[in-house]
């Protein structure tokens, strides 16, 4: 690997971009090193908004301990009560956004789905009419 390539490695490891467990840009988020539109906050999760939103409304929702949850795939047994806790969540915050009128819930899972931030996110997005299939 070659000097700029190896930089370029150690940031996309730094910033929770590959699946290695490490930190991630959401560990700032939830410490607040970086600023972030919190929505929604309690002892477990947090929402706040995408800084590349694809509707009118687009959060995040994800859980303040990682637990090596860095993708929804590594699930297990003893993740069943955060899992639930998220899913409640994003219809909680969905309503007080006003999306009364529906939404999507969207998890991509690994390179196959999209996934580029390696800390469990589920995508909240509505606001306008929504499309099926997605992309
Ligand atoms: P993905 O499911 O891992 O592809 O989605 C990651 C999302 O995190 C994506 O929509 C980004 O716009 C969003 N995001 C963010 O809101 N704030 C950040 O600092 C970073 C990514 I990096």
């Amino acid at each position: 690997m070659g000097g700029n390539e190896e930089a370029a490695a150690k940031q996309a490891a730094a910033e929770g971009l590959v699946d290695n467990e490490g930190p991630t840009i959401f560990d700032k988020v939830i410490s607040k090193e970086i600023p972030a539109d919190v929505i929604y906050e309690d002892d477990k999760c947090l929402a706040f908004r995408d800084i590349n939103p694809q509707a009118p409304v687009h959060f995040l929702v994800i859980p303040k301990a990682r637990d090596g949850l860095t993708r929804l795939s590594k699930a297990h047994e003893g993740h069943k009560d955060i899992l639930g806790h998220l899913l409640y969540t994003a219809q909680k915050v969905a309503k007080d956004e006003g999306l009364g009128e529906g939404f999507r819930v969207a998890i991509n899972d690994g390179p196959g789905g999209c996934q580029s931030v390696y800390h469990l996110h589920l995508h909240v997005i509505g606001g306008r009419q929504l499309t099926w299939p997605p992309g």
